[in-house]
């Protein structure tokens, strides 16, 4: 049968047949209820009670289709269980960083889960320049504590492997590995290129044998290394934020991969936001809180490029740390004194740290010339000045995939960063 999306009635009666949410919305006479999403992939509404609209909760449909495109992209519906399942995960894991689900329906494919009314999209708030004082700490201690508790260093390897089979998620890695590590770098027409970006760049970058080669080794790490169980698409719009609290939405493209990709994709998304803020200083739309200038603001968010590394690595030594206090390393075996445990702790970081740098670059390139852009970019109405923005960023992006082993630390991608930025020729 055809889908059709659910009309209001529909999913109000279907909604009142569920008691858990009915009674979390009060049990309502009336329900407002508004589709809003305005994602990549599904339908989302949102759903209040009309007399006391703080009783409210959002509902996630995924229809047989990307939406982005419709019915001409077929889809599994099953993204919703991997989607329900991961939220299920991490919602264990940090509680304080993943939306509850409230109730889960595989026959619909659809979900209802708790509204975050007082959060806004990250990305929104990066634009509009907003300081988020816990963002970093708050982003740091979701990476570290998803990315070790579903990884080799913590789980039994018999219960390890079960969870990598149990997460398979194939359509949806396909996408990334098509749309960010493929089509990119092809002529394919998915491609989009913006007025005035600069053809000669789309040369370059084909023609480049050496970056061709730094993203097939990313493609084959996305593909082959199922280290943990991932998000798979931790973009800033993927977050949802307020001064006091950090949320991390839409795990769909879950599965056990590198942990290199979740890491890459935040730090991606926080570059972005960097090199796009020659427009964004000028046509400021929100007030700025914690009174950043244009200036301060750039060095803000280079700052949460800086603390998100810095506050990732730290947790996650001290979980595994932690850990193997009481037992000894899975991977080192005896080791009395720990200095081989210590100097392999050590080298695992430095290796972390250049796969994300490698990832990072993979998903900034893919915003700039590929499908699915980010709105950081898409929304600079001057041309030419988005294109300076897009060769800066791609520059950029070229830069950590064939620089990503030999960077040393965060410092440098910083540096990096302000030196492109201030690159007039860029
Ligand atoms: C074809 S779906 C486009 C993108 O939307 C998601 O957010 C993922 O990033 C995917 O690549
Ligand atoms: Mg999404």
């Amino acid at each position: 049968m055809e889908f059709e999306a659910l009309s209001s009635s529909e999913l109000s009666a279907y909604l009142r047949g569920v008691p858990a949410v009915y009674a979390l919305l009060n049990e309502p006479g009336e329900l407002d209820i508004a589709e809003v999403g305005d994602g990549n992939l599904n339908f989302v509404y949102f759903v209040s009670n009309a007399q006391a609209p703080e009783k409210s909760v959002v509902v996630k449909q995924a229809p047989p289709f990307l939406r982005l495109v419709g019915k001409s992209w077929p889809l599994t519906r099953h993204r919703m269980e991997r989607e329900v399942a991961a939220l299920q995960r991490f919602g264990a894991l940090c509680p304080q960083h993943v939306p509850r689900v409230y109730h889960a329906d595989s026959e619909l494919f659809l979900m209802v889960m708790q509204r975050l009314s007082s959060h806004r999209i990250l990305r929104q708030g990066l634009m509009d320049g907003v300081v988020y004082p816990k963002l970093a700490a708050h982003l740091s201690t979701y990476l570290a504590h998803t990315l070790f508790y579903g990884s080799d260093l913590f789980l039994a390897p018999d219960v390890k492997k079960q969870a990598v089979r149990d997460a398979v998620n194939s359509e949806l890695c396909k996408i990334t590995e098509d749309l960010v590590f493929t089509y990119p770098f092809e002529d394919h027409p998915s491609n989009v290129y913006s007025p005035a970006f600069p053809r000669a760049e789309i040369g370059r970058l084909r023609q480049s044998p050496a970056l061709r080669i730094a993203v097939a080794e990313m493609k084959w790490a996305f593909m082959n290394d199922a280290e943990t169980l991932l998000h798979g698409d931790l973009h800033t719009g993927s977050i949802m934020v307020n001064q006091d609290e950090t949320y991390v939405i839409d795990p769909e493209f879950a599965f056990y991969g590198p942990m290199g990709f979740d890491i890459g994709a935040v730090l991606a998304n926080l570059l972005l936001a960097y090199f796009s803020r020659d427009w964004h200083d000028r046509h400021q739309t929100a007030g700025r809180h914690g009174n950043a200038g244009a200036t301060s603001y750039r060095d803000w968010l280079l700052d949460q490029v800086t603390s998100i590394w810095s506050g990732f690595e730290q947790t996650f030594l001290a979980l595994w740390r932690d850990h193997e206090s009481r037992r000894k390393s899975h991977f080192i075996g005896d080791d009395p004194g720990g200095v081989c445990v210590e100097a392999y702790r050590a080298r695992f970081m430095q290796r972390l740290l250049a796969e994300s740098l490698g990832f990072a670059g993979c998903k900034m390139i893919r915003r700039i010339v590929g499908m699915a852009k980010v709105a950081d970019i898409t929304s600079i109405a001057d041309n030419a000045l988005r294109a300076v923005v897009e060769v800066r960023a791609l520059r950029c992006a070229e830069r950590l995939l064939l620089e990503r082993t030999a960077i040393g630390n965060i410092a440098q991608v910083v540096s990096m960063a302000r030196e492109l930025q201030a690159d007039g020729r860029a």
